[in-house]
């Protein structure tokens, strides 16, 4: 850990300890856990202490429904110019005219969107969750699934094509010219390659659908021209913001469309939400001003390379990747062509006892269930943040492999996680 984060971390704790040591404990421990861990959630990341400090202020105290210059609430100037700096900053990065800031989540943006552009009963199309969809896709246990009426499309379950695994884009197409759905989604939570924007524009317009992107997983690549951009192809698009991103846990709606904005702005507050949370807005803004920056291209540069690092090690450990590899900064191995018997569930635990923190994931046409599952999801961001580049990857590979390889057995366990923590050390939190 650097001087500054230990002092951030240090004033912080020592508030907390005057009033409630026993959740400063808590977040003692979870920064050591952070610290001797090798992070691979494909969604998480570690955020600067600016971030978290913005995120910790007296910016919580304050309710200011409404929006900057129409508040419902008196007190709110400084609040004001602090959500017009994240609207301004984002607005900037992403290259687009309109942005919400006040999402409370990527779920809750996704809410927001639905409410805005869509009846009760509406059909839209999406990629299944089990296949590397999101739960507001349409999940049946979802608002979206239960209220909405979701269609979704296929990837190419081939193992011989040459786009295994990919979107199949004539069956994109093929569904929405049957089922006309009033929007139609692209953005997954565990979909490794590039995702073709204008070909979804197209399929769009020709079925008259309303194109919109979830590229919470990927905001950061695009930011960084890594992936490309969603505009000006897409008409709304909804992000979280601690992903790639590496702001603090929230989300984020854009569009180049000022009638859609006018309906987002309306579908937020105060459609779906209450107060917006200005301390995370301002945090949001901090992050923002963090990504316009050089450096930060250079960092969604380097996910995606470390990724590429990544599972390519894996591969010639043996495992093999859906889609048989990645092009952004996300990979699911799928066990099953390597053990039959040998569960996500499982080697998720055991690669946790070992310091490497995954997340059990369902590939196409698992039989398990989400509980069990035949996959693990793994990514690069919060490694890449720690500054690990691509030679680094074999030896991460290396411990995930001896990890899965163990079984289960607690002493082969024990000597992992001791590698895995002198690997951490080797890494400190860079900020
Ligand atoms: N839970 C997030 C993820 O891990 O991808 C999506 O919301």
């Amino acid at each position: 850990m650097t001087a500054q984060t230990e002092a951030v971390l240090s004033a912080q704790q020592d508030v907390i300890q005057s009033t409630d040591p026993q959740i400063a404990e808590l977040i003692r421990l979870e920064q050591q856990r952070q610290d001797q861990t090798l992070e691979l959630i494909a969604s998480e990341n570690h955020t600067s202490p600016a971030v978290m400090a913005a995120t910790g202020s007296c910016l919580t105290n304050k309710y200011c429904e409404g929006y900057p210059g129409k508040r419902y609430y008196s007190g709110c100037d400084y609040y004001d110019d602090v959500e017009r700096l994240a609207i301004q900053r984002v607005t900037k990065l992403f290259n687009c005219t309109f942005a919400n800031v006040q999402p409370h989540s990527g779920a809750n943006a996704n809410n927001a969107v639905f409410f805005a552009l869509l009846e009760p009963g509406d059909t839209f199309a999406s990629i299944v969750l089990s296949e590397g969809g999101h739960l507001t896709h349409g999940s049946p246990v979802n608002l979206t699934g239960k209220w909405f009426k979701p269609v979704h499309y296929p990837l190419i379950y081939d193992e011989s094509a040459p786009n295994f695994g990919h979107i199949d884009y004539d069956a994109v197409r093929a569904t929405c010219l049957e089922h006309k759905p009033k929007m139609l989604i692209c953005g997954y939570s565990a979909y490794p390659r590039i995702i073709d924007f204008p070909k979804f524009r197209e399929i769009a317009d020709e079925c008259g659908a309303i194109l919109m992107a979830d590229i919470a997983h990927i905001a950061g690549l695009i930011v960084a021209d890594a992936h490309p951009s969603p505009f000006p192809h897409c008409h709304v698009v909804t992000t979280t913001t601690h992903k790639t991103l590496r702001g603090p846990r929230g989300g984020l709606i854009l569009t180049n469309d000022q009638d859609i904005a006018k309906k987002i702005d309306k579908a937020v507050f105060p459609g779906t939400q209450g107060g917006p949370l200005m301390h995370a807005i301002a945090g949001k803004a901090v992050a923002f001003g963090e990504a316009l920056k050089p450096d930060f291209a250079d960092y969604g540069k380097q996910i995606v390379k470390n990724a590429a690092a990544l599972a390519k090690a894996l591969m010639d450990h043996g495992y093999s990747l859906t889609s048989n590899g990645t092009e952004n900064h996300l990979m699911v191995i799928d066990l099953r062509k390597t053990s039959a018997d040998l569960t996500g569930k499982a080697a998720a635990l055991w690669l946790e006892q070992s310091g490497i923190i995954v997340n059990k994931n369902t590939v196409p046409k698992d039989e398990r269930s989400p509980f069990q599952t035949s996959g693990i999801r793994l990514g690069t961001p919060a490694l890449t943040t720690r500054g690990l580049k691509e030679p680094d990857m074999p030896p991460v590979a290396d411990l995930m492999h001896r990890a899965i390889a163990s079984n289960g057995d607690q002493d082969l366990i024990n000597k992992i996680r001791e590698d895995v923590q002198a690997l951490c050390q080797r890494f400190p939190m860079p900020h």
